[in-house]
């Protein structure tokens, strides 16, 4: 077995992702890739990225954009695209990344999990998060996808106000997250948040692990873990107001 290359949110920026898997020389049928979910929307090539993806063989949990575009393709195979384009409400850059992916590349994502395990690396990856006052198996599908801080009452919210949950976390086992772009890297004890904003003209980070590595608690040998590559360009402004991020 070889590495296990954790990718933090891709968001449609396909360039970079090569870029990433060349920085790391991924090595294909021996090194593992996993996504923490938002392959597509905002960057300039969600197709692009959900093809490097299959190709690569990548593993990825689902993000909240992936999970857009997903609520307009189960209408559509239910009730056809017209309907879904007036039922389903999405943002014009949603819809376009709707309109760009393949029936397969719209089945990959389907077939996305919320959570990943990798006990091998005492390691759970998921989109956003979990509240930290349950085991993350009883954590609802609206908390993992969104969630990003706990708020002065104690409660799991996705704004931005509040404390990162990621700080409120014990573990043991270490979740790697993504969603968080403002907040950047977040390294935590038991938490690290890989969404360093590659659409928005930062990086693209990943989590390098040997085969059987455990993630270390300590932050400065976790640190040296990270790969990162820069943005091509910015993608995307912050706060476009085509959604939540
Ligand atoms: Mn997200």
């Amino acid at each position: 077995m070889g590495r296990t290359i954790v990718v933090g949110d891709i968001h449609g920026c396909a360039l970079e992702f090569d870029d990433l898997l060349r920085s790391v020389g991924f090595a294909a049928g021996v090194d593992r890739v996993v996504l923490v979910g938002d392959l597509v929307a905002r960057g300039p090539d969600s197709a692009g990225v959900v093809e490097l993806a299959r190709s690569c063989g990548a593993w990825a949990v689902r993000g909240n954009h992936d999970e857009k575009v997903l609520s307009w393709w189960r209408h559509s195979q239910e009730h056809g695209k017209r309907s879904a384009d007036r039922k389903v409400k999405l943002s014009e850059r949603h819809r376009a990344v709707a309109q760009a992916l393949t029936e397969r590349q719209f089945g990959f994502l389907a077939g996305l999990p919320l959570m990943i395990a990798l006990p091998e690396h005492d390691l759970l990856v998921v989109h956003a998060g979990v509240d930290p006052s349950k085991a993350p198996s009883a954590c609802d599908e609206e908390t993992l996808l969104t969630v990003r801080s706990i708020d002065d009452d104690g409660k799991a919210s996705r704004k931005l106000t509040g404390t990162p949950w990621a700080q409120h976390w014990k573990g043991p086992t270490q979740i790697v997250f993504g969603h968080d772009a403002r907040r950047n890297l977040q390294l935590e004890d038991f938490a690290t948040g890989l969404d360093t904003g590659c659409c928005y003209g930062r990086q693209l980070t990943a989590m390098v692990l040997s085969a059987g590595e455990v993630v270390p608690r300590d932050r400065t040998a976790r640190a040296r873990l990270l790969v990162r590559v820069p943005a091509r360009q910015e993608w995307c402004p912050m706060g476009s107001g085509d959604g939540p991020e």
